[in-house]
């Protein structure tokens, strides 16, 4: 698979992607059914780690997953999608030969109950790790994601503004962002499929609403990094292409 040159333009000028149907079915199904009770497991045990991000709420109602991270260690599924042909051949048209999956995170937005995600750029949260915005996010729909149930929206264009600073949210998750409510940019909402994919830079301004619907809205974001930004503290089995692709000990000489 690989993008044309007028979808990569298209990346660039406005930031984003969508990539329709990007995994199978077959794949989609087994995925939902490893999230599938996720919200009771957690709360039982919660793996080394994978850090859980709750939605707690002031009555009887059982607390739900906002967001859970390395999501690849709890979702097989999550895994091997992280390492798809596919999916990495239009990485490396985007990020270059060496692709390192800086993170995968479940994005649970249960129904009812999702909370909203605050207008962000993710450089905002990941310039602490990594020395350069070369990052390629990947969010994978679980679920049909409408703008009922609380899709992604993004500002077309708005990654051409550079880093902007970001203020503090009170949140276990998306703690901080920056001002306005829904309507406070010119955003495209963007629904999606189960499959479906939007690929997003880590400058574009994006967040989402609430699911106040009766459907979920689950989705997982994976984000990959080119292996010489380097992130020092991630482990070596986070390399998925290029000549660090495969042997540890590759990576652990350039760390
Ligand atoms: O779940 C959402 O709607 C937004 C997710 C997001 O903004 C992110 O992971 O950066």
């Amino acid at each position: 698979m690989a993008l044309t040159d007028a979808e990569l333009a298209r990346y660039h000028a406005d930031g984003y992607l969508v990539m329709s149907q990007l995994v199978i079915p077959e794949r989609m199904q087994r995925l939902s059914a490893e999230v599938d009770g996720l919200h009771e497991q957690m709360q039982q045990h919660e793996p080394d780690g994978v850090g859980v991000a709750w939605e707690q709420f002031p009555d009887q109602r059982p607390p739900r997953i906002r967001q859970l991270m390395n999501s690849e260690r709890v979702c097989p599924m999550v895994d091997a999608i992280s390492r798809d042909d596919a999916l990495l051949s239009v990485l490396a048209q985007v990020i270059g030969p060496d692709v390192l999956l800086f993170h995968s995170k479940l994005m649970m937005k249960a129904a009812h109950d999702g909370s909203f995600t605050p207008w962000h750029q993710d450089w905002g949260y990941w310039r602490q790790h990594c020395e350069a915005p070369s990052q390629v996010n990947c969010m994978l729909a679980i679920d049909a994601a409408t703008e009922a149930n609380g899709c992604i929206r993004f500002v077309p264009g708005s990654h051409k503004q550079g880093p902007l600073d970001h203020s503090s949210f009170d949140s276990s998750s998306f703690n901080i962002g920056l001002p306005g409510d829904l309507d406070a940019y010119d955003a495209v909402p963007v629904a999606l499929q189960p499959g479906d994919a939007v690929i997003f830079g880590p400058l574009v301004i994006h967040g989402s609403a609430p699911n106040t619907s009766p459907s979920h809205r689950r989705a997982n974001t994976f984000a990959f990094d080119r292996v010489s930004n380097r992130n020092p503290d991630l482990p070596p089995d986070r390399l998925r292409l290029g000549q660090y692709g495969a042997p540890a000990a590759v990576y652990a000489s350039i760390v």
